[in-house]
């Protein structure tokens, strides 16, 4: 038998902080499981009826014995909670410098589009030692992106982008999977994550195309005439969008909140969930319009509009 089945290699700094809490739980459970198995054969022979053994009852109380079982527990349990929560905790924390790589999952292939527009089906290409983020969408159903060689795992769902990171730290070929049941050819939608030397990525992004998602969402910005409502300068028919990313926007409803790509891709895609105060919710809906591939390069641009990233 082959443990690498079950023991998938430890490819990235994430794994490295997971594994020694998964066979943490795992020796706990075994001593315990073990552990009680045994004392429960062993007294229940011990104490068997025989003919002639007292069954009246004994009355024991022990407040230390009883302090001692309720305490110990309770430290290991909310030692593992502990420990979790710190690993969560780095997991759900991006770090700022990432290079930033967009995934769309579909029925039933993983499409990745890299920050020149450099596209890749069922493959990621990704340099070692160097923080990746991940801003994921659907163009369907429910999908999860999932590296086990990096220990990381994300929901993928239409119209909402989730995120994740990592950090390589091997060169190689790792599977990727799709791990949420999402049709008849679910178990064919994955792939191969590629880890490569720095130097050796620019080189293969080098080899892409010249249109970035930056670019390639301000031509649609002009074609779909966005411009005509959000030129810079002129906020009388719509909001100007410039300096707009991660900055807070009131609504008209007075919530107060920062945009951010999510909220972006529900402007376009739904102007009238949240309208923006002081002006009229005239934006069309674009649904029709534009696949999750063009928000998702609208989004780009309206991003590049502002200095933060
Ligand atoms: C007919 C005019 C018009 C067109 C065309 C239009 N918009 Fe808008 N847009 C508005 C108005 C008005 C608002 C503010 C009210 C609201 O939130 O619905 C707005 C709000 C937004 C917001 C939120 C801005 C903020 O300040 O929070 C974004 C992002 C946006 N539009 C993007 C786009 C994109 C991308 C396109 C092209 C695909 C587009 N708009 C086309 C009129 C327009
Ligand atoms: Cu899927």
């Amino acid at each position: 038998m082959n443990l690498r089945m079950f023991i998938p290699e430890q490819a990235s700094t994430y794994a490295v902080k997971v594994d020694p809490l998964f066979y943490a739980l795992t020796a706990f459970t075994i001593v315990f499981v073990v552990g009680l198995t045994f004392l429960l054969i062993y007294l229940g022979l011990k104490y068997i009826q025989k003919p002639g053994s007292g069954r009246r009852s004994v009355h024991v109380e022990n407040m230390a014995l009883e302090l001692t079982w309720s305490a110990i527990p309770a430290v290991i349990a909310l030692g593992i909670f502990v420990w979790g929560a710190v690993l969560y905790y780095d997991y759900r924390n991006i770090p700022a410098n990432t290079l930033d790589i967009n995934v769309i999952g579909k029925q039933w292939m993983w499409k990745i589009q890299h920050p020149n527009g450099l596209r890749e089906v069922n493959e990621l290409t990704v340099p070692k030692g160097q923080p990746v983020k991940l801003t994921m969408t659907s163009q369907d159903v429910l999908h999860s992106f999932y590296i086990p060689a990096f220990r990381v795992k994300q929901d993928v769902l239409p119209a909402r982008y989730t995120t994740m990171w990592f950090e390589a730290t091997k060169v190689g070929t790792f599977p990727l999977f799709c791990a949420e049941y999402c049709g008849t050819e679910h178990s064919t939608m994955g792939g191969l994550v590629h880890v490569v030397e720095p130097a050796e990525y620019q080189q293969w992004l080098a080899g892409g195309p010249s249109l970035t998602p930056v670019q390639a969402g301000e031509a649609l910005f002009a074609s779909m005439g966005c411009a005509t409502c959000h030129a810079a300068g002129d906020a009388s028919r719509g909001p100007h969008l410039e300096g707009k990313f991660g900055a807070e926007e009131t609504l008209r409803d007075g919530t107060v909140l920062t945009v951010d790509e999510e909220y972006v891709r529900e402007s376009i895609m739904n102007p009238t969930a949240k309208v923006v105060k002081g002006y009229t919710p005239l934006m069309p809906n674009f649904t029709s319009q534009l696949n999750d591939e063009d928000v998702s390069n609208l989004v780009a641009y309206i991003k590049s509009l502002s200095a933060v990233n």
